[in-house]
């Protein structure tokens, strides 16, 4: 497959003011007759040229006309990228007849059915599959849908925009006739058909106007609606106080469907949503899925201002909707609920997903330079990278200059297909600043190395801090520029007091900050709130990381300071536990004070009530084996897994009195809400429960038995199962048997279900999951099916995907070679595991690559599947 290069952008020499569409829909047979009102490109000047070039994949094209006389199959062209023709003047009328089956589609892109409604999924190069159109986002026309289908069936006839007719036809069939007045992009096209149920609400909008409210669901589900359609409301009013933003149109369309790749789509008025994040009632979803909901449901709303109204140019520039939307519905979580907690869980995130990407063969900027297919860019880069860089134009612009930013842009581009560039442009002119040297990160890959030095003149009361930054070479990019970023520190004085806290802002490869009147050796808070996307690679002392969990002001490091102090703790460990050919009781020998002081810093925050209670959860939570692993070369899997495994089981042997008292002061009797504090004292208690069941004493795993069975709530169900989930005890098995009952017809919450197997420690779990494949539930044409049982393996399980034989992988590629032929957009997402070899030892690399390799070797393999692939094995 070909590389496609931002450099190589051109403008297109046709553009479509206006699209008529006509669906005649059937599962197996759709008709789809389209009406082109095309013009030659102004922008470009007329008289360029009379070759029309309009994607189009996987359709049998039934007839061509231009202006009314229909062409000959002489007079134009199609092969497997589209068709060409030759324009009959600068404004013409293109009209194209196309066949598609919805019910064959299984890479879900295009038109498809899932379980029995029609649905589209069109970003990023979807419509291409629906008809022939310049399916790129820089061409924006006006649609006018018409929807004809079978009226028993499909009831539920819905585009974008507003409905303006709608009636009956012959032979059991009906139609409607949508229109969207925006301007738009092929990618926000939307069409859903079937036998849904709807729940209705509406908004009142800060000018007065009154916009329609509804989610759409299968039948039976309807109760599951009212905390996305509480968050959908929340968003709206959030947007039009903090942006300044209103919604434009009368109606707002949401859709929860069973089979979709990504989590949602926010198609114009008319957003598509996996059913996993919409549906939600106390006993089916966890204090997680209602935050979940929470944050997609804002993110989808804030597109149709940040990507909708102001959209891409093309698809390298995917950062500027994607990485400013989830800026928004970052802070939007903040604002909803605790900031240092939201920030902690999206640093977290960024940790998990983007730094391991930084660090590999798939590394690439936030605004790419190439791909082979676009589907394989929506990702921790672009997105949640994307978003710290707009989170560090509002650090160094404050809120007020970060506004006029947005304003300004807005006022600039609405109704246009604009680049980064011109996002930066706008803030720079809003604000009389120069953004050159901070739009580097949108091309520069790899996450920076900060180290800073800090010396303190008692007789100058002056406290300098010299930081250094460097970046490693990234495929492609074997020379790194210093990059602007804005640092926020704190000095503390003995007392936990700050004597200093303010944002510097490095621009130098090397560069020193003087702060004077500081009246004592201070401690150093460094990179406060993660104002930097960076990793820190100066150690500081263990008494003073003490310090910081104790007493910082701000919550994000103290968090840090506890994370620093375990990660270093488990990493001697890890190397002890090596040493002494895995003795896991050998590897702490040494450590031992390490430990207590440890111990007694976590005992000091989880006894301390002042601070919130799902901060204390979080702060209780060790480095994640996924974490550690990118910490370490090679990385040693099972000695990560038997090191932290032991330290887990040494925190809940010590302070096994005070997690007793937190489980039993936390437990509520109140009926379940999804609101933060609630949610916050049960993730308390749920962390108690683990550290209990982690000391190994059997009382506790009788206490989480307990716990399954009289918990009111999925989120305390859930939380039971989890620590079950790993034990030889015969409540796991009792408890696993009654949730598969109970949910066996409910494919969202079964999920949880195949998740918590796949992601089990015990010995048998591969031989489980190979099990659960023949399961009546599980299909490889779902994804969330396949992300649960198979994704869920691959990153949540890393002892035994690197089992030392090569099972895992052997298993995993099977999967991914198998997924290829139904949807290969999924299979490529879920190969990257396989491209991290380089981290491991000789063998397993070995291993790795040769899975890879297999995977190359595959007949017809996908574009999508290829480029992983085939970046990853080199
Ligand atoms: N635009 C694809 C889904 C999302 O990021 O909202
Ligand atoms: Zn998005």
């Amino acid at each position: 497959p070909q590389e496609i290069r931002r450099e190589d952008y051109k403008e297109p020499d046709f553009i479509v003011e206006k699209v008529e569409l006509v669906f005649d829909l059937d599962r197996d047979v759709t008709n789809v007759k389209s009406r082109l009102f095309m013009a030659a490109n102004p922008v470009r000047g007329t008289g360029k040229g009379d070759k029309v070039f309009l994607h189009g994949e996987d359709m049998k094209l039934l007839s061509v006309t231009l202006n009314e006389t229909r062409l000959a199959s002489s007079d134009f062209t199609v092969d497997q990228e589209g068709l060409r023709f030759k324009a009959p003047g600068q404004n013409f009328i293109a009209e194209l007849e196309t066949q598609i089956s919805p019910a064959n589609n299984t890479r879900l892109e295009g038109l498809y059915v899932s379980q029995s409604a029609f649905c589209t999924q069109c970003e990023a190069e979807g419509f291409r599959r629906i008809t022939y159109f310049p399916d790129r986002p820089d061409v924006m026309a006006t649609y006018k849908v018409t929807i004809n289908a079978n009226k028993e069936s499909c009831p539920v006839l819905l585009s974008n925009g507003n409905l303006i007719d709608s009636g009956d036809l012959d032979d059991g069939r009906h139609f409607a006739v949508w229109e969207d007045p925006f301007p738009k992009p092929s990618y926000l096209f939307a069409l859903v058909a079937g036998d849904l149920a709807c729940v209705e609400d509406s908004f009142k909008t800060m000018s007065g106007r009154d916009v329609a409210l509804r989610i759409f669901v299968e039948h039976g589900n309807e109760d599951r609606c009212d905390y996305a359609m509480d968050s959908l409301k929340r968003s709206m009013k959030w947007d039009e106080e903090v942006y300044g933003l209103e919604y434009d149109l009368d109606l707002f369309n949401i859709v929860a469907v069973s089979d979709f790749n990504m989590g949602a789509m926010e198609n114009k008025s008319l957003n598509v949503f996996n059913a996993k994040f919409v549906l939600a009632r106390p006993d089916t979803a966890t204090d997680g899925d209602y935050e979940r909901i929470e944050s997609i449901v804002a993110h989808e709303y804030f597109h149709n201002w940040s990507g909708n109204r102001v959209t891409c140019r093309d698809w390298f520039q995917l950062s500027l909707k994607e990485g400013l939307t989830v800026f928004r519905d970052q802070e939007f979580s903040a604002d909803q609920r605790s900031r240092p907690v939201q920030r902690i869980k999206d640093v977290n995130a960024l940790r998990a997903a983007q730094f391991p990407e930084d660090a590999g063969p798939l590394a690439h900027p936030v605004r790419p330079d190439s791909y082979m297919e676009i589907n394989n860019f929506y990702t921790a880069t672009v997105y949640e990278k994307g978003a710290e860089l707009i989170r560090m134009m509002h650090t160094l612009l404050g809120p007020d200059g970060y506004r006029k930013g947005i304003d300004l842009y807005f006022d600039r581009h609405d109704g246009q297909a604009v680049t980064c560039d011109d996002f930066a442009k706008a803030m720079e002119d809003a604000n009389g600043i120069d953004f050159s040297q901070l739009k580097l990160w949108y091309s520069q890959a790899g996450t920076p190395k900060l180290s800073w030095q800090g010396d303190y003149d008692a007789d100058a009361k002056q406290y300098r801090l010299t930081i250094s930054q460097k970046t490693d070479p990234t495929p492609g990019q074997p020379d790194k520029q210093p990059l602007h970023m804005p640092i926020s520190i704190g000095l503390l004085g003995a007392d936990g007091s700050d004597l200093v806290a303010k944002t510097v802002e490095l621009t130098e490869a090397s560069q020193e900050f003087i702060f004077d009147g500081v009246t004592e050796a201070p401690v150093l808070s460094f990179n406060r709130g993660f104002s930097a996307p960076v990793n820190i690679t100066t150690d500081q002392p263990d008494d003073e990381l003490v310090f910081l969990m104790g007493n910082d002001s701000d919550a994000f490091n103290r968090w840090e300071a506890g994370q620093k102090y375990a990660t270093r703790l488990m990493l001697s460990a890890i190397a002890a536990y090596e040493a002494n050919g895995g003795d896991v009781e050998a590897a702490f020998a040494d450590e031992q004070a390490r430990v207590d002081a440890f111990i007694a810093a976590m005992r000091a925050t989880l006894t301390n009530d002042d601070l919130d209670k799902a901060f204390r959860a979080d702060a209780l939570v060790l480095p994640g084996e996924a974490f550690l692993s990118e910490q370490r070369k090679p990385a040693n899997p099972e000695a990560i897994y038997q090191v932290r495994t032991a330290l887990r089981k040494r925190i809940g042997q010590a302070l096994s009195d005070d997690f007793a008292n937190t489980y039993h002061q936390n437990a509520s009797n109140a009926a379940f809400t999804p609101d933060a504090t609630s949610a916050g004292q049960r993730a308390l208690r749920a962390t108690a429960l683990a550290y209990l069941v982690a000391s190994g004493e059997d009382e506790f795993a009788d206490v989480a038995v307990a716990q399954y069975g009289t918990a009111d709530n999925m989120t305390d169900q859930m939380a039971a199962l989890s620590v079950l989930n790993n034990l030889d005890h015969p409540g796991r098995e009792t408890a696993l048997a009654d949730f598969e009952e109970r949910f066996a017809n409910d494919g969202v919450v079964l999920d949880k279900w195949f998740s918590l197997q796949a992601m089990s420690s015990r010995d048998d779990t591969l031989a489980r999951i190979k099990d659960l494949m023949s399961h009546p539930a599980f299909t490889m044409r779902n994804p969330n099916k396949v992300r649960a049982l198979i994704g869920a393996f691959a990153m949540g399980n890393p002892r035994h995907f690197h089992a030392k034989d090569g099972s895992g992988y052997a298993f995993y590629a099977d999967r991914l070679i198998e997924l290829d032929d139904i949807n290969p957009q999924v299979a490529a997402r879920l190969c990257a595991p396989l491209g991290k070899w380089a981290k491991y030892d000789a063998d397993r690399a070995d291993k790795m690559k040769a899975e890879l390799n297999r995977i190359l070797a595959k007949p017809e393999i996908s574009r999508d599947l290829y480029e992983i692939a085939s970046k990853s094995a080199a």
